[in-house]
């Protein structure tokens, strides 16, 4: 009944659509709901089990949490009586669902109090300045006052990026040469979104330095100076992983969490080479709430992390 779609409230077509997209996007390749396809036709026996356990390794979950995710498979199957495919698929769909579903915690931004700091934290190339300019436009959508901060001084290329954004969505950008201190450039930006009467500022940091112990100086330094003007700040510490990374993930996001204590995840290029199970890892080993899932470069490539969309994008079912 093709017509019933007329019904549909308008605002949902965009979160169904974003759905569509990143089912698609997850299922390219080894997407788990191809994983179970073989199923068809077949006793849920232990062999079965053990193929899907691969199947879970080759989208990128890691060996514990995969066996965490068979194990619960197991006892849900067991408990439920289940004997066909459609209910294996919903079975595993409710078994990631109990993984994610601690983790996915939407970003609260509270209107009219001191400006809130997002500091967007990770490796080069992970998506940050793009994950910055969405988010400008979306936050700027809903009615918020948004400014940016250029706090990636380290190279001239990633300043003008995040200016490019700022003048794409009509937001300020506060930004110095390259070069200059970012704890400056953010300090700057923050002041400046107090006495504006800001709700909100996106600042990028710096991905790479010249080591890897100099980074997590700075980045640091950053929040340390960024709460002199107000303690509470910086108010999120989002890191941005690129979900094409796969396992690597997972040691980039303990690194960071250890240097200055995340308060959010975000993982862009879901739309890549990246199978996503690598959020389930996370969700298991890392008590940080995730926030965005991005599949793709354009300012709508973006939505809030949702538990059982996911899962079931995963597992090839019906959210
Ligand atoms: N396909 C895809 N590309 C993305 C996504 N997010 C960012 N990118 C691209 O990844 C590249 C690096 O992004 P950038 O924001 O510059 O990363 P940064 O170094 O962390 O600031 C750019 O070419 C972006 O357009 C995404 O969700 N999907
Ligand atoms: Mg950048």
């Amino acid at each position: 009944m093709p017509r019933m779609t007329d019904a549909t409230p308008a605002r949902e077509a965009p979160r169904s659509g974003f759905f569509q997209r990143l089912k698609q996007k997850l299922n390219r390749g080894l997407g788990l709901g191809v994983a179970l396809d073989w199923l068809a036709g077949r006793k849920l026996d232990p062999a079965v089990l053990a193929e899907l356990e691969d199947q879970l390794l080759l989208a990128d979950v890691g060996i514990e949490t995969s066996e965490r995710i068979i194990e619960g498979l197991r006892r849900r199957i067991g408990r439920e009586a289940i004997v066909d495919e459609a209910g294996a698929r919903a079975a595993l769909a409710a078994t990631l669902v109990e993984i994610l579903q601690p983790r996915a915690q939407p970003l609260v931004i509270p209107r009219g109090g001191k400006p809130f700091l997002m500091l967007m934290i990770g490796v080069n190339g992970s998506g940050k300045t793009t994950t910055i300019g969405k988010l400008a436009r979306r936050y700027r959508d809903e009615g918020l006052k948004v400014m940016l901060a250029a706090g990636d001084t380290y190279r001239a290329a990633a300043i003008e990026q995040l200016q490019a954004w700022g003048e794409r969505n009509s937001v300020p950008v506060i930004a110095q040469q390259p070069g200059a201190d970012s704890a400056a450039v953010v300090f700057d930006a923050l002041q400046a979104a107090t006495a504006r009467g800001y709700d909100l500022v996106l600042a990028d940091t710096a991905g790479r330095l010249q080591n890897q112990a100099g980074l997590m100086q700075e980045l640091a330094k950053v929040v340390r100076v960024a709460g002199r003007v107000d303690p509470a700040a910086p108010h999120e510490k989002m890191l941005v992983l690129d979900a094409s990374l796969g396992q690597n993930a997972i040691n980039q996001a303990l690194q960071f969490h250890q240097a200055v204590g995340l308060t959010g995840i975000s993982m862009t290029k879901l739309d890549g080479g990246g199978k996503g199970g690598v959020l389930l890892t996370l969700a298991d080993r890392l008590d940080v709430p995730f926030r965005y899932v991005g599949v793709g470069e354009d300012a709508a490539d973006l939505d809030v992390f949702d538990a059982q969309q996911f899962a079931a994008a995963l597992a090839g079912t019906a959210p």
